[in-house]
């Protein structure tokens, strides 16, 4: 009995992995329209047409060549266009998810549905009132909409006119995106996040590919100042457009071990924390940068554009809450280890304690207890894990059920490691799993790496009737959340 009344269970979506309607309604083009697919071993690739229209592709997170410009190839499939068409089954879904009892439902606004290239002064009718039947279908079902305000998806005319988010211009251009969200969704929508997984700009520089250079480590930073200050001054102004209003950021939440006890490795590990997960948490939650910070931007010669204004945003613009992914812990050491997990991203050296999904992610709910009290006794807010959730390939029997032990077995896990934290003080007030219906992956954009309660038929090869159909972990969420968490079984 140690959850809360009124503990928010439900389940998280992302729009660009799953609304589809990429160029319906009047939405422009993000960076995932111009994502192809790949999968465990193959990194996703960036679309473009150099100068002389010939067509070429970049790994993603690499540089492309100057002066191309990013476009769709007829030779390529592009998951996210068609996502698992959200855009229109939204009420089957939502009702769905009523079915199981949900509380709280959490799903992002794509910047591009409202303003299509980023810099408009006036928003997209149609985007606007798509969101809006949203939230009142919620609204219908008894659900709290949890909403997050940037998923991935800086509108693809930002990236190319301006730079993206190196560029100071996007405080401006997100602030204004972020204050229609609030104006127009006042009443409906309370709960927001203003950034996904803010960190992972820094944290996954090295993680996916080679060493990087100070100036990519530039550039982060920056990016992550920018996106700080714009943060900050989303929250000032949701407060002041509705006093309501709770607002949380929303971290990447990897739980690091040293990988020896050699205090080597011990001092590693606690800088690693540093610079991957409280950089971010820090300003947010304190209102300024850690201690550290002077440190890490040195380690790579960094000097950011900071104004005295951004210091003062800085300070009014703390948020309400704290919430986080949670998937995997990983071991960092300073020793040589042949014995390196991960799929399409390194997740340092192999736990011999622990054991891997089929994505080189390593299954931890003890790790997740740790995250909970240790960022808990660090901030003392509210907490919401936000994601969690196993990507695993799901059969469909012949007579069309889906038996996935595999996922009950690791949200029971997970979800008492819960409990153990909230029973060791942490006041933790919401549980939204990854992926509650099956949904395009971020990383390896798969349909095939399936998080769902609710299965989508939809291919990876862009086949499927997208029908949905209930899974059996559906029925036993479904149990958890009728007995708040008591009956796990
Ligand atoms: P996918 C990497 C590591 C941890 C979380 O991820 C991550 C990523 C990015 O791949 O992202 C979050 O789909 C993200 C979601 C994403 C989810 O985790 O690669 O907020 O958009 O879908 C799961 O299996």
């Amino acid at each position: 009995m140690s959850f809360k009344e009124g503990f928010f269970w439900g389940g998280a979506t992302a729009a660009n992995q799953c609304e589809g309607a990429w160029n319906v309604d009047g939405r422009g083009p993000a960076m995932t329209d111009v994502t192809t697919g790949g999968s465990v071993k193959e990194s996703r690739m960036i679309t473009y047409i150099d100068k002389d229209g010939k067509p070429g592709k970049a790994g993603r997170g690499m540089k492309i060549p100057e002066g191309v410009k990013y476009a769709v190839l007829d030779t390529e499939l592009y998951p996210n266009h068609d996502g698992i068409d959200f855009y229109h089954y939204y009420k089957e879904d939502i009702a769905l998810f009523a079915e199981m009892g949900f509380k709280m439902f959490r799903m992002s606004i794509s910047w591009s549905r409202l303003y299509p290239r980023g810099d408009e002064e006036i928003p997209n009718e149609k985007g606007i009132e798509f969101y809006r039947n949203v939230f009142k279908e919620c609204q219908k079902h008894n659900i709290e909409p949890l909403v997050t305000i940037w998923h991935f998806d800086t509108p693809l005319y930002l990236e190319e006119n301006y730079g993206g988010w190196t560029n100071r211009k996007l405080i401006e251009f997100y602030e204004r995106f972020a204050r229609t969200c609030f104006k127009e969704y006042k009443g409906l929508v309370k709960y927001w996040l203003t950034f996904n997984e803010i960190n992972n700009t820094v944290m996954f520089l090295e993680m996916f590919g080679n060493k990087a250079t100070d100036e990519m480590y530039k550039d982060g930073y920056q990016i992550l100042h920018n996106q700080l200050v714009a943060s900050a001054r989303a929250v000032q102004a949701g407060h002041e457009i509705d006093s309501e209003n709770m607002i949380g950021c929303m971290i990447c939440g990897i739980t690091f071990y040293p990988g020896t006890c050699d205090p080597k490795d011990i001092l590693l590990n606690r800088h690693t924390w540093e610079k991957g997960i409280f950089y971010c948490g820090d300003v947010q939650c304190k209102g300024k940068y850690g201690t550290y910070a002077k440190r890490l931007w040195a380690e790579h010669n960094v000097k950011l554009d900071i104004t005295e204004q951004d210091l003062i945003d800085l300070k009014n613009g703390t948020v309400d809450m704290y919430s986080f992914s949670y998937y995997m812990s990983n071991n960092v050491t300073t020793h040589d280890t042949k014995d390196m997990v991960g799929g399409n991203f390194s997740a340092g050296a192999r736990n011999e304690y622990l054991t891997y999904s089929d994505w080189g992610w390593a299954l931890d709910p003890d790790g997740l207890q740790y995250y909970l009290e240790m960022i808990y006794d660090r901030y003392e807010k509210p907490l919401l894990v936000v994601e969690n959730g196993l990507g695993a390939f799901d059969t469909v029997e012949v007579d069309g059920s889906i038996h996935d032990p595999y996922r009950i077995d690791y949200y029971r896990e997970h979800i008492k490691a819960m409990e153990k934290a909230v029973n060791n003080g942490v006041d933790l007030i919401a549980y939204t799993t990854w992926g509650c219906i099956d949904l395009v992956s971020a990383g390896t954009g798969e349909m095939r790496k399936r998080y769902g309660f609710i299965y989508v038929d939809k291919h990876d090869d862009g086949t499927g009737t997208m029908a949905r159909s209930r899974k059996d972990s559906f029925y036993w969420y479904k149990k958890v959340i009728g007995s708040n968490g008591a009956d796990l079984e």
